[in-house]
């Protein structure tokens, strides 16, 4: 298959993505017991069902579930389990995207009650795709997947160079940086990047995560990276585990 067809391909999938699919069979969520709406919300997160997705959540918060049990429970369980498929070949792009987008409606409703509560976010990430590189949409799904386990995500979107990278590090303070890059071409700017930190003095106050398909693991350790995350999957249980492991040493 030629380039061209290839881009034309994975532009469709992302319009596909784009439109949402029409509610299946009619479920009464509101007849079913917490638990089992729980169980149907995983079954319509991986359907990407937006709309259901908020109808279970609001039904959940008015039986007077917390917001952070309806988030664990109900969408980042949901999510894990999409993750699992898309890590083994089960779902593809365009439908860990309508996902992702479902999580994304139900997080809208939860994200302010989670502020008000207090509830901790697991860490929290820096991502850009790097200098040069306009493709974004694997750096969306990481991104997004992250959020759905439970990471405060900033995204500097495309083409970002070291000094972005460098003051939103600033400005947040997160625990991840996070770099993508999908051109032979641009994969050597996470090493600028990097080298960067380590000038300031900075590298190690930070887990760096890269990814992108023309990466692999040899590359991530010769530019200095913590981790080479070969999908969205691996970069959410990445940073968990290395966010845990840094805290615990901490
Ligand atoms: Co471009 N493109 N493209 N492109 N494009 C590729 C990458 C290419 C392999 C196509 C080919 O030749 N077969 C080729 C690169 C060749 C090379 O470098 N060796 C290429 C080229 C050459 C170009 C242009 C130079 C074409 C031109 O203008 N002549 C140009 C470059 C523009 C630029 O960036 N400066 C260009 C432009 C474009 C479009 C704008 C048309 C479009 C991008 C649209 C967009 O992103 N919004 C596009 C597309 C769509 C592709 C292909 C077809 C698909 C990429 C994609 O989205 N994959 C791609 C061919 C291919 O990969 N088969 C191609 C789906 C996505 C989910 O996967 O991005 O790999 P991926 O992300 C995965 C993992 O890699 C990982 O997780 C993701 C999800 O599982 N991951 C991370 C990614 N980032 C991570 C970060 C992390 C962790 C994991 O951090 C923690």
């Amino acid at each position: 298959m030629n380039e061209a067809l290839q881009m034309n391909e994975a532009l469709q999938m992302t319009s596909i993505a784009a439109d949402e699919p029409e509610a299946g069979d009619d479920i009464d969520l509101a007849s079913l017991d917490d638990s089992e709406l729980t169980a149907q919300m995983h079954d319509d997160l991986y359907d990407g069902l937006g709309e259901e997705i908020v109808e279970g959540v609001n039904i959940l918060l008015e039986r007077g579930c917390s917001a952070d049990k309806v988030l664990n429970d109900a969408l980042v369980e949901g999510m894990r389990i999409v993750g699992v498929d898309f890590r083994d070949g089960i779902l593809f792009v365009p439908e860990v995207l309508l996902a992702a987008n479902a999580m994304k409606s139900g997080m809208a409703i939860l994200r302010p009650l989670l502020a008000e509560t207090g509830a901790k976010p697991v860490g929290s990430v820096v991502i850009g795709t790097v200098k040069g590189d306009i493709h974004d949409i694997g750096k969306n799904l990481v991104a997004m997947m992250l959020e759905g386990a439970g990471f405060d995500v900033w995204d500097l979107g495309i083409n970002t160079d070291a000094d972005e990278f460098l003051t939103a590090l600033n400005e947040h303070k997160p625990d991840i940086l996070g770099m993508s890059a999908l051109l032979t071409t641009t994969m050597p700017y996470m090493k600028v990047v990097i080298d960067t930190l380590v000038e300031k003095g900075l590298r190690d106050d930070y887990i760096i995560l890269v990814g992108g398909a023309p990466l692999n693991e040899e590359f991530g350790s010769a530019i200095g990276a913590d981790a080479y995350c070969r999908d969205a999957a691996v970069a959410a249980e990445t940073a968990k585990e290395l966010v845990s492991a840094r805290r615990f040493t901490a």
